[in-house]
């Protein structure tokens, strides 16, 4: 019996030909118009992404790889002894746009029943950032709210409530998991109600005699705070809000995007990068050193932490704004690491250049931040991307009281599969 794994393999090369040829031919052509009514409506029928297994009709309704619902019912297997079509048939036709067999369905029934036990870590997720940011929901008083029966015209004050709460409460929050997983044992002073929300931080986390720690710490967070609507955790954020979930789950959802290493934990990685850097070359490090290390980092098909962006062409003000900070410092400018931070910061835009891949060769807010805290003393670099989710917090909470505010629409883009790509542009 081919495996759904197997079979994957089999169906991956052509959809990636089929893609690299669109890509090729096709980048420039125009499939539509963006109008205020798709910006201001959730993206609604904007073509804006790529979704290949399935298509909706808006009167037909949906087609799994061109299947009916009729359809499916008829060639999907079912369990032994049912009728109906069950999960694992429908994820295969998903997965690889095939239709599996009776003994290719069992086979993953087998696995996943085989798979299904919880891992004793689980355990672990009581103490894990975004589930109780999530979990703190139970106080929703949007939701409360919502089941009771509230006028739309309301629903911003409750999310506005709940948005407060949940930035009051990310300090203790994240500081708890900092204790519980670094200094267990120890407990959490009580709140200094004279304190700034970040010195509170600072000092719940143990640092409150540390004035600089606490001083950076400000800046960080308030430049982290937001950075337009589009990046991966504001969008995820505002995505689950545009469905009236809570601004609780809402938030959670975005420290999910927040925590890959393309977005949230790329300080991490740029410390972890620079500190294998010294590692191999020392402390007296020369500009040419540092490009060949790079080189080797670029040729190992790894990308440069802490280069490029989404959407900037130049280096990030962010980034500007923490390497003033160091500058005005005289610990920080005597730092090995900040030095080859800065050295590196010298050559990588040229390196990167003549490498041409990415379309941003300058630095973004990443390339420094994380090793400006390990300095202070904040050493533990898995814990930066809870750093900087205590930070977005207030630009997607914003964000969120302002959707209610405006009375924004569920996010709804049109999605097209490459095949209905094709006969847009021929
Ligand atoms: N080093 C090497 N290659 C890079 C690169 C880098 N720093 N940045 C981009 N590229 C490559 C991409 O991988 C891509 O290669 P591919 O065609 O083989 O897939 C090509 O250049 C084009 O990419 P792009 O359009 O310039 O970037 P993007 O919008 O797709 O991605 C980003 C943006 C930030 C994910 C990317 O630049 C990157 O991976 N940077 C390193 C990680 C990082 O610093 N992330 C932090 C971002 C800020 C944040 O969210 N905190």
């Amino acid at each position: 019996v081919t495996s759904l794994k197997e079979t994957l393999q089999e169906v991956i090369p052509a959809k990636q030909e089929q893609l690299k040829k669109l890509k090729a031919e096709h980048s420039q052509s125009v499939v539509g118009d963006i109008k205020v009514e798709n910006i201001i409506g959730g993206m609604r029928g904007l073509k804006a992404m790529l979704w290949d297994a399935s298509v909706l009709d808006p009167n037909e309704g949906i087609r799994f790889h061109g299947l009916s619902i009729p359809d499916c019912q008829k060639v999907l297997p079912p369990a032994p002894g049912g009728k109906e079509i069950i999960a694992e048939s429908m994820l295969w036709l998903l997965l690889t746009g095939q239709v599996p067999s009776e003994a290719q369905t069992r086979q993953l029934s087998r696995e996943f029943a085989e798979k299904g036990d919880l891992p004793p870590f689980l355990e672990k997720l009581v103490d894990s950032w975004a589930w109780a940011v999530a979990a703190l929901n139970h106080e929703s008083l949007f939701q409360a709210a919502y089941e009771k029966g509230i006028k739309k015209s309301e629903y911003w004050t409750y999310t506005l409530d709940d948005c407060i709460n949940l930035i009051a409460r990310l300090p203790a929050l994240a500081a708890r998991i900092y204790r519980n997983v670094y200094k267990p044992g120890t407990a959490l002073p009580p709140l200094n109600k004279d304190l700034d929300l970040i010195g509170n931080y600072s000092a719940l986390l143990g640092f409150g005699d540390n004035h600089n720690l606490t001083e950076y710490l400000r800046l960080y967070i308030a430049l982290h705070g937001d950075h337009e609507g589009g990046n991966a955790s504001a969008h995820t954020a505002h995505l689950v809000g545009s469905t009236l979930s809570d601004p609780y789950l809402s938030y959670s959802a975005a420290l999910f995007a927040l925590a890959g290493p393309l977005h949230g934990l790329a300080n991490q990685e740029v410390l972890r990068w620079q500190m294998a850097m010294q590692a191999e070359l020392g402390t007296e490090v020369t500009h040419d050193q540092i490009k060949e290390y790079l080189w080797k980092t670029l040729k190992g098909g790894q990308v440069v932490p802490g280069y490029g962006h989404g959407v900037l062409r130049n280096p990030d003000p962010r980034f500007i704004a923490l390497q003033e900070f160091c500058d005005a410092r005289p610990e920080l400018l005597e730092s090995s690491m900040i030095q080859l931070v800065k050295k590196t910061y010298e050559v990588a835009p040229g390196v990167l250049k003549e490498h041409g891949k990415t379309k941003n060769p300058f630095p973004n807010v990443d390339a420094t931040s994380g090793c400006v805290l390990h300095h202070y003393g904040l050493t533990e670099f898995k814990y930066y991307t809870v750093i900087f989710g205590v930070s977005r917090a207030l630009g997607a909470l914003t964000q969120l009281v302002w959707a209610r505010a405006l009375g924004l629409p569920l996010e709804r883009p049109k999605s097209l599969s490459l095949d209905a790509i094709e006969k847009l542009v021929k």
